[in-house]
């Protein structure tokens, strides 16, 4: 059996090798005038974590601790998205590894520079029963954009910032005995912060289009372009736009994954050109729609890293500089009406419904607030019901629309954001409850919908099959509200419009968790049934 060494391992500057190899790379991440970091606690990471923590006390970086790595991850996730820097995580070895891997895969799936610092012990130690030591090395497969096994005495090192561009990497680092630095934090007043930009930037191409019946449809992410960037191209183009994210783009057609749900309408807007940007993940509706549409025009940064196969007639992995035609003035007026028909509907909606509730939420957002919104079905109420506006930032998990870590993402917005509300499905909620474990002060108001389970499953195919409830619907019966208070966060449970536009005018002080209560997911289902029918006589 190989025994862990305990030899002195001290490189030139004569300090030993773990914490010489940490600063090196603490240092370089400060200096490339990244902001933020995320560590959780353990032993084989104290060479990093000790480097950070003496540099967060010189006020180099902010640092934030995250006993659970999920959490911490997903935490990181949102940093990066309201910051737009790159944001490191440190983690020890063993499982602890694993638990990055759903927030990687996001990050994956969205290009963002999450920098993935996992340590590990020295590689001689591997498959010989040492504890805690297990192959770490390429864990997360192809959904890194590089990946580096370092060992200890590798110096000089330059971390690969540019791979950052294109998303996410992971560098696990080898640290031998002793770990525990034995000098002064001198090395912090050689640190010279000189900030990278963290963008690509290439030469755009020219997208030409003869279509006057064209239409734009913008994916929640946009793929991960700036809603400024997109703004701009959309009105250039001036073709009717749909935007899975309405709150971004106030001049987008309002409610057409609604009024798309019929097939008449449907085949009265058959566009001759669809420019989709992003990918539509949200309505079958709109996806039904683009289908009919005999040229397709993808752009999407994506296609340059994971999703290389997508298929379009064209494909740009930027937004491309436009030789198109605007949009014929009948051709506006006819998606109008629609717009116009399905607003009458919508407004004569009552009662406190999940689809009310996304109306009024998209209504009474305070102007220049963030909102982060869970998968399922609070993002798709939002699409459908919400009426566009500006004034709010939007964020979503939308690389794997994953429930999971959600809390966690939305914290980790609201650090960087004045005024975050963040809307969560009970799952979503209930499932990332270890995100509120920390200690920082973060302003966020979270509004849980709370239909005892999944509720988009009673809008699907399988929904009255056998064993619904039991694998799909999945009822807890929990109180998110109790929960909350019994981890010291203020909640209140609410029932009404009023109330819910109490909540919204209210400062965001600290964490406050809001439980909206609402009917049935089967009554909620059939509602929406019955909104999707009426629309096929507006
Ligand atoms: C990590 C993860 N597990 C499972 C799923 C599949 N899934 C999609 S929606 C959903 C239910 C979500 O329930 P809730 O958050 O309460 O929202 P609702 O459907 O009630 O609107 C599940 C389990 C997923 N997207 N991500
Ligand atoms: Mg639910």
């Amino acid at each position: 059996m190989v025994e862990e060494s305990n030899h002195e391992n001290r490189g030139a500057t004569g300090m030993n090798n773990s914490t010489s190899l940490a600063r090196v790379i603490v240092r370089q991440i400060i200096e490339a005038g990244i902001t933020d970091v995320v560590v959780s606690p353990g032993s084989r990471n104290a060479p990093l974590s000790l480097a950070f923590f003496a540099a967060s006390k010189r006020g180099l970086i902010k640092l934030h601790v995250r006993i659970d790595e999920r959490t911490a991850a997903f935490f990181a996730l949102g940093v990066i998205k309201a910051t737009g820097r790159p944001v490191p995580i440190v983690c020890t070895s063993g499982t602890a590894v694993a638990n990055y891997h759903p927030a990687v895969l996001e990050a994956s799936h969205t290009n963002a520079p999450l920098l993935v610092l996992t340590a590990d012990r020295p590689a001689i130690l591997r498959k010989t029963g040492a504890n805690q030591t297990t192959e770490q090395a390429r864990i997360y497969g192809k959904a890194v954009r590089y990946f580096a096994d370092i060992d200890g005495p590798v110096f000089p090192m330059e971390l690969p910032f540019d791979s950052l561009r294109s998303g996410p990497v992971h560098l696990n680092v080898q640290f031998d005995e002793p770990m525990l630095p034995d000098d002064s934090e001198k090395w912090l007043d050689e640190i010279v912060i000189s900030a990278k930009v963290f963008e690509n930037r290439t030469k755009p191409s020219t997208l030409k289009s003869d279509a006057n019946r064209g239409v734009l449809v913008i994916g929640h992410d946009r793929g991960g372009l700036s809603v400024e960037s997109v703004r701009k191209f959309a009105k250039e183009l001036g073709w009717p736009i749909i935007a899975e994210d309405p709150l971004s783009f106030p001049d987008a057609v309002a409610h057409a994954s609604i009024f798309l749900t019929s097939a008449q309408i449907r085949a009265a807007l058959i566009p001759q050109t669809a420019i989709v940007i992003g990918r539509t993940t949200l309505s079958r509706s709109i996806n039904t729609f683009l289908k009919l549409a005999p040229t397709q025009i993808v752009i999407d940064p994506r296609m340059a890293t994971v999703d290389s196969d997508r298929h379009a007639d064209k494909r740009f992995t930027q937004l491309p500089v436009l030789n198109t035609h605007k949009a014929s003035p009948e051709w506006l007026e006819q998606w109008d009406k629609y717009a116009l028909r399905c607003a009458k509907s919508i407004d004569a909606l009552t009662g406190f419904s999940e689809a009310v509730i996304a109306k009024e939420i998209a209504a009474n957002l305070p102007e220049g607030s963030t909102l982060f919104v869970s998968s399922s079905r609070p993002i798709r109420d939002l699409e459908g019901f919400a009426t566009p506006r500006s004034g709010v930032t939007t964020h979503a998990n939308r690389g794997l629309a994953g429930i999971d870590g959600n809390i966690s993402t939305a914290l980790g917005i609201a650090l960087a954001s004045k005024q975050t509300f963040a809307v969560l499905g009970d799952l979503s909620f209930l499932h990332d409850l270890t995100g509120l474990i920390h200690r920082e002060e973060i302003n966020c108001t979270f509004i849980v919908i709370n239909n005892d389970g999944g509720g988009i499953f009673s809008t699907l195919p399988q929904r009255g099959v056998d064993g619904f409830e039991s694998v799909f619907g999945t009822p807890h019966g929990l109180d998110p509200a109790a929960i909350a208070k019994a981890m010291g966060i203020s909640a209140t449970t609410i029932s009404s419009v009023d109330e819910l536009k109490k909540t919204l005018k209210a400062p965001v002080k600290g964490i406050s968790i809001v439980v909206a209560n609402v009917p049935s997911r089967d009554e909620n289902a059939d509602s929406l049934k019955a909104i999707y029918e009426s629309m096929n006589s507006i």
